[in-house]
């Protein structure tokens, strides 16, 4: 009874997908996506029609506190498919542990989805990326010293970043680039340095998300899709200092570009 997501994940998880189930009506879902920063605009072109409700409807979610991170939960039809659409997430540097930042992943999965694609906002280290550019995560590296797996669980990350998942969105946009995303606790950006190091270890995106629950949805079983959006070029690259309002501005000014893609890849999943 009353478990929490910290000490039995896994029972939280199937406790948050029941009242899911009853909030929707929907025995089961397909697919699941996490509007990262920027995203959330894109999300109105899946479609708005279905469910909508705070994520605090379910056990186990905390309210995120970003502006621009609405915590809301969409359970909505595309195609054949039933989708649930997180608007928002938490993040690590909320301070509530590493079982919060992945409740949703787990929670979709004991939903019945074999998919989870991944959205972020991202700082850039290529300096050909331009702000509004969607890039595909084709690997990662997890600089928060932790991971959302307890005990002695060996999971392979090996494809992490599912090659087929990247394959089809490249049929759908053949120009999208990809990289190796690298994860901060934050909340601050970077220091240049800190860039000039992520260059060394072989990195091409920064952010704070993503890398904990693309690690919690392969050990649940998932297929995991992951899509940055660079919404600026990282510290120290163009000479002027990094702001969220930049993010926002991103996010809205390639809402339908982003909208497009995930509107054509998602049937084809
Ligand atoms: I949006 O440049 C966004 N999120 N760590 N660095 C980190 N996170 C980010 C950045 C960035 N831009």
């Amino acid at each position: 009874m009353n478990a929490s997501v910290s000490n039995d994940p896994t029972a939280a998880a199937t406790a948050a997908a029941r009242r899911l189930q009853e909030i929707t009506g929907a025995a089961t879902h397909d697919i699941a996506l996490v509007m990262g920063s920027g995203w959330v605009p894109a999300a109105d072109m899946l479609g708005t029609s279905g469910h909508e409700f705070p994520v605090t409807e379910l056990p186990g979610f905390p309210a995120p506190m970003v502006e621009g991170h609405a915590g809301r939960i969409r359970s909505i039809t595309v195609g054949d498919r039933r989708a649930l659409v997180f608007l928002g997430r938490t993040h690590l540097y909320e301070g509530r542990g590493v079982a919060a930042v992945v409740h949703g992943v787990r929670t979709a999965v004991a939903a019945g989805c074999k998919t989870i694609v991944l959205t972020n906002g991202c700082g850039g280290l290529r300096p050909s990326f331009v702000p509004g550019q969607p890039v595909l995560i084709s690997d990662h590296i997890n600089l928060t010293a932790t991971s959302p797996i307890i005990g002695a669980n060996f999971v392979d990350l090996t494809d992490l970043y599912s090659p087929r998942l990247r394959d089809l969105c490249r049929t759908v946009e053949p120009s999208l680039e990809e990289g190796v995303y690298v994860q901060f606790p934050g909340p601050h950006y970077e220091t240049p340095a800190e860039i000039g190091m992520v260059r060394a270890i072989g990195g091409h995106l920064v952010g704070m998300s993503t890398t904990l629950e693309a690690i919690a949805a392969r050990e649940a079983g998932a297929e995991v899709l992951g899509i940055s959006l660079v919404t600026n070029l990282a510290a120290g690259m163009t000479g002027e200092p990094l702001n969220h309002e930049e993010v926002l501005e991103a996010g809205r000014a390639s809402a339908v570009r982003m909208g497009r893609l995930l509107t054509e890849v998602l049937p084809r999943i």
